[in-house]
């Protein structure tokens, strides 16, 4: 295969083997959180202390847990593939970019940033957020939020993932149940396009599994690694 560019969507299925929960698995974060109290603006203009307990809890656990082989294999791949290696993440962890991947998107925003709703500056946040703290930029306590793109919000760097989807070779998705749009409707949009190959690695057949021209099921830390090595043999 031509060293054509690629795109990875990934989702919460990667950072399992890492420690931190999937949403829709039996032990998944929605089976403990109503999705409408955490993870809507509504939500949050209800109780922002609730949102802030939720994301904060989520916070805390980043520099408890590693990245895992998977993270790292799309790492190496980014390095050794002679095409651009896209990275689109629906995760707000921060586990890809300490893995090494660096063209890398965050299409659902980052734990580890806060926005100010008074002046708009976006800035790293890695403690506890709460109503009582002030912006760095502009000084108005009262007024951040965790810089995460929640349900009936736009995600960020549509322009630029559409776009590459546009021109991709290959399609990856990984450890994903396909259930949220616009990231679930990739794969019909790089179909729609035609030529690009594309495959899902997933521990199980997710909602969009039929969409894919190849599915390999298995565990991300097994899986990924082993297509990535596949991959890179097949540059000969
Ligand atoms: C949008 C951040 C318009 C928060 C998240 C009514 C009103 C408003 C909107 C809608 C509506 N109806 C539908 C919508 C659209 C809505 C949507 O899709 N809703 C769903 C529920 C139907 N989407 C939106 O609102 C989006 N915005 O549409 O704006 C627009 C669109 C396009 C262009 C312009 C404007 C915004 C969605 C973003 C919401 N924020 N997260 C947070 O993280 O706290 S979504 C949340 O779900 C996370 O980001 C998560 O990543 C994402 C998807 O979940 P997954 O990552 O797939 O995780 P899940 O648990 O579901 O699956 C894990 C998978 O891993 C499983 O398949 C499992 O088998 C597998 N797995 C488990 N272990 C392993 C494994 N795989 C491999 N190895 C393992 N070890």
């Amino acid at each position: 295969m031509r060293a054509e560019s690629i795109v990875i969507l990934t989702g919460a299925g990667i950072s399992k083997e890492s420690g931190l929960d999937t949403f829709r698995d039996a032990d998944g974060i929605w089976a403990r959180h109503s999705l409408e109290d955490v993870a809507t603006p509504e939500g949050f203009a209800r109780d922002p202390d609730l949102v802030h307990a939720f994301y904060n809890d989520r916070r805390r656990q980043l520099p408890t847990v590693d990245p895992n082989p998977a993270h790292v294999a799309l790492a190496r791949l980014e390095r050794d593939w002679p095409g651009r290696v896209l990275l689109v993440t629906q995760n707000i962890d921060d586990l890809h970019r300490r893995a090494g991947s660096r063209d890398l998107l965050h299409m659902h925003g980052e734990l580890s940033k806060v926005r100010c709703l008074a002046c708009g500056a976006i800035m790293q946040w890695i403690g506890d957020l709460s109503a009582r703290d002030a912006c760095t930029a502009c000084a108005t306590v009262g007024s951040l939020r965790p810089h995460i793109v929640w349900f009936g919000e736009v995600p960020l760097h549509m322009p630029e993932i559409l776009a590459a989807l546009d021109s991709c070779g290959l399609f990856l998705s990984i450890g994903t149940s396909g259930t949220v749009y616009p990231a679930a409707g990739f794969v019909s949009h790089v179909r729609t396009r035609g030529r690009a190959r594309t495959v899902e690695l997933n521990l199980e057949p997710s909602h969009g599994a039929s969409l894919f021209a190849e599915t390999v099921h298995g565990p991300a830390s097994q899986v990924v690694p082993a297509f990535v090595d596949e991959l890179l043999a097949g540059l000969g």
